[in-house]
């Protein structure tokens, strides 16, 4: 059962609850009522009012509904008193976007953020339900329930836990970084794909390198990130491009640190394909949820270009006419802009003149620094002193 409360604009809020329903059935539940409640703002203790809680019961026990989601994140008390209340399972949007992540991480790495936003999530709440923890305690569990002593000791594991998955996470985060840079040493034109879950990165992401990354109608298809080199006839050169998790509404901060990691990859890109799925009717809201999310990371300098995808679910009407033109974000920032169908092709020529013009720009603008060093070099190589000279070449 899922239940959004609307708290007047202060929360962003969905009355459709469609995006929910969309989670949950990516997460496996199958969604059998929608109830929406209104308040001025969450009540301390059951986040909806009493007389709404009740409600809720009444439509459990109509429907059979195994457990109730809530569409806003609940404090570790609320989320309590509601299951006492209710009688059945009560998880949130983090909860549920944690579940999902769990599900899908494939890598190492992956694994490993997921496990830490986990954990780091639990660590607020007194709640034992991780059965992981429960296999590694051993024996222990099974002395008395779970008292204060209990959660104390869950408490302090999970702390435990929380400090070694941070540090083998730093161990792969620093061999990663040395692949990084051996990469930029070859001086690789990286581009990212960044945008809304589902907004069509990864079919995008096949459709130009001709790869057969996992794409699919669910949130979160993606979450580890895969590389291709993307020949760009146009330019005459080859590229890097990347397919990344997916961003969301209110993802988590926790959610956000762990996955830092995969973010880099944004961040450090030299451009980005913004995709964007034209055809929702929340299109405008994801694409400013995706440019927090980038500002979050640091990001939000990176070139951009807007890919506006699935333009063949436009009906004739709403299709743009002119299909690659240039957007002022603000002024003093514009940004190319192409309309495509990564399902039918239509408009991936453009989309790849575009990525070619950006890549032969900033190969350009190397070669320029790159020839300025030089001249440097030269200079220094002029001096009666072969220190520095040595030292700079080397670094180059
Ligand atoms: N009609 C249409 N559907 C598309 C297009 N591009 C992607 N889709 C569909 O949209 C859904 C999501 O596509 P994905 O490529 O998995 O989206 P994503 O952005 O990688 O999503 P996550 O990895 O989950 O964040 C799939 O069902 C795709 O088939 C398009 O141009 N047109
Ligand atoms: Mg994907």
């Amino acid at each position: 059962m899922l239940v959004g409360v609307d708290l007047g604009g202060a929360v962003p809020f969905d009355a459709s609850l469609d995006e929910l329903a969309l989670l949950a059935e990516s997460a496996g539940d199958v969604a059998v009522a929608r109830v929406l409640a209104r308040r001025r703002a969450p009540d301390a203790a059951l986040f909806v009012g009493s007389g709404k809680a009740d409600e809720i019961k009444d439509v459990i026990t109509q429907t059979g509904a195994h457990g109730v989601i809530f569409d806003q994140a609940l404090s570790p008390a609320q989320q309590r008193n509601l299951e006492q209340h209710l009688g059945v399972p009560v998880a949130d949007r983090t909860s549920l976007i944690l579940d999902i992540f769990a599900e899908r991480a494939q890598s190492h790495e992956g694994k490993l953020q997921v496990e830490l936003a986990r954990l780091q999530y639990m660590s607020t709440r007194l709640v034992r339900r991780w059965s992981h923890l429960e296999r590694q305690r051993g024996g222990i569990g099974t002395r008395g329930g779970p008292g204060e002593a209990q959660i104390e000791l869950d408490r302090r594991m999970i702390g435990d836990r929380i400090k070694s998955v941070k540090a083998r996470l730093e161990k792969v985060k620093r061999q990663r970084g040395t692949q990084r840079r051996a990469r930029e040493r070859r001086g690789t034109f990286r581009i990212s794909l960044v945008g809304y879950t589902n907004a069509g990165k990864s079919t995008l992401f096949n459709a130009l390198v001709k790869a057969r990354a996992y794409a699919a109608d669910q949130l979160f298809a993606t979450l580890d990130t895969t590389t291709r080199q993307l020949w760009l006839d146009q330019a005459g050169l080859s590229v890097s491009l990347s397919d990344t998790v997916g961003f969301i509404r209110d993802l988590p901060h926790r959610l956000v640190e762990a996955f830092e990691a995969t973010l880099d990859e944004a961040a450090d890109a030299h451009l980005l394909l913004h995709v964007m799925d034209v055809s929702s009717p929340h299109a405008d809201e994801q694409r400013a949820d995706v440019e927090r999310v980038l500002a979050e990371i640091g990001a939000d300098e990176v070139p951009q270009i807007w890919v506006c995808n699935k333009c063949d679910l436009l009906e004739a009407s709403r299709r743009p006419r002119v299909t690659a033109d240039e957007v002022e974000v603000r002024p003093g920032l514009r940004h190319p802009r192409v309309f495509v169908s990564a399902r039918t092709g239509e408009g991936l020529d453009d989309l790849r003149r575009l990525i070619a013009e950006a890549a032969r720009l900033r190969l350009n603008v190397a070669d320029d620094a790159s020839s300025d060093v030089d001249g440097v070099v030269a200079a220094e190589a002029t001096t009666p002193r072969g220190g520095p000279t040595t030292r700079r070449t080397a670094h180059r």
